[in-house]
């Protein structure tokens, strides 16, 4: 753990009194458990915070502690801000309308994981060792000795799940076990956290992961497996997005692929591709190449072009980073 970064994060909070707290779009359970872990420990200090988001609450991570007191419209919110938490973005685009409402002289604090992150704070704490930003509002809260509540224990526990793909992916440490041992002794209840996370599909939710599912192709060589969510998808009003983590879980699972990509139109007219590789390739560098970003072997990025034209310029690239 870096201790300078520590120290000079623990200086601005020290510093300053009323907080805005932001973290990128579509987010998921570190973005808000990391921002809600730095909320509630932000509130023991006696400071205050604001959780601005540019997007709706997904419903997976709606019975975090804290969701109903996010602020989900950033347009309506024009505050006073003293300096500006930006969580798990890799740049600070990421964080989407947000931007406008955060004053230009505000200092940006930037803790971040993702080995592509552009540095665009005043204080750059980004540490590619840990599993999840919210490791890193943890070892904050264990600076400042606060005193550990189960509601942030539960938001720290629940990003170091769902970040480790409940304890699957590479960044599954002996630390990230360690850590959500300690929160369990500070009263989660894991299995309501997955319960949670889980129970809350409807029943177009789940045709919709069938369409998904029907339409996966996989190249001829058995590498590369991909799928789309079309904006037509999305018409259904109870349909929701969903987490394309659980469609590419399921890619992923496909025996000799290296690689899979999600596709997904969205109603801007734009493509959201998401990828998940084995470590054969890097995830990052790929989505690197179209202006994204993330870590090796989760990556995203958003291409203004139409799905197919999209999924030719995504899969070109895999191919040839494949070496095909
Ligand atoms: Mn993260």
């Amino acid at each position: 753990m870096d201790q300078k970064k520590i120290s000079s994060t623990a200086a601005a909070i020290k510093k300053h009194r009323y907080f805005l707290i932001s973290t990128h779009v579509n987010p998921d359970g570190d973005a808000f458990g990391s921002s809600l872990a730095l909320k509630f420990m932000l509130e023991a200090l006696g400071k205050k915070a604001d959780i601005v988001v540019d997007s709706a609450c997904p419903k997976e991570l709606a019975f975090l502690p804290g969701t109903d007191k996010i602020i989900y419209k950033p347009e309506l919110k024009q505050r006073k801000y003293d300096a500006v938490f930006c969580l798990d973005c890799g740049s600070y685009d990421r964080i989407g309308k947000v931007q406008k409402i955060a004053p230009k002289n505000a200092p940006i604090i930037n803790i971040d994981h993702h080995e592509t992150n552009t540095r665009f704070g005043a204080i750059n704490w980004v540490d590619l060792n840990v599993c999840a930003t919210a490791e890193l509002i943890l070892a904050m809260a264990e600076h400042f000795k606060i005193r550990i509540s189960r509601q942030f224990a539960v938001c720290i526990y629940t990003a170091i799940v769902t970040e480790t793909g409940h304890f699957s992916f590479s960044n599954t440490s002996l630390r990230s076990h360690m850590i959500a041992a300690e929160m369990i002794r500070y009263g989660v209840k894991p299995s309501i956290v997955s319960y949670g996370l889980v129970k809350n599909k409807t029943l177009s939710d789940l045709k919709l992961t069938a369409k998904v599912m029907g339409r996966i192709r996989v190249t001829k060589d058995g590498t590369t497996a991909w799928s789309s969510i079309t904006a037509d998808d999305l018409k259904n009003p109870r349909t929701v997005p969903g987490d394309s983590q659980e469609y590419l879980h399921h890619m992923v699972s496909l025996k000799g692929v290296h690689a899979s990509i999600l596709f997904r139109q969205t109603p801007e007219g734009t493509v959201k591709a998401s990828a998940r590789t084995d470590g054969t390739i890097s995830a990052s560098k790929l989505m690197l190449k179209f202006g994204g970003g993330g870590h090796p072997r989760a990556a995203g990025c958003t291409l203004k072009a139409s799905l197919k034209n999209a999924q030719k310029r995504v899969l070109d690239a895999v191919k040839r980073m494949l070496g095909r």
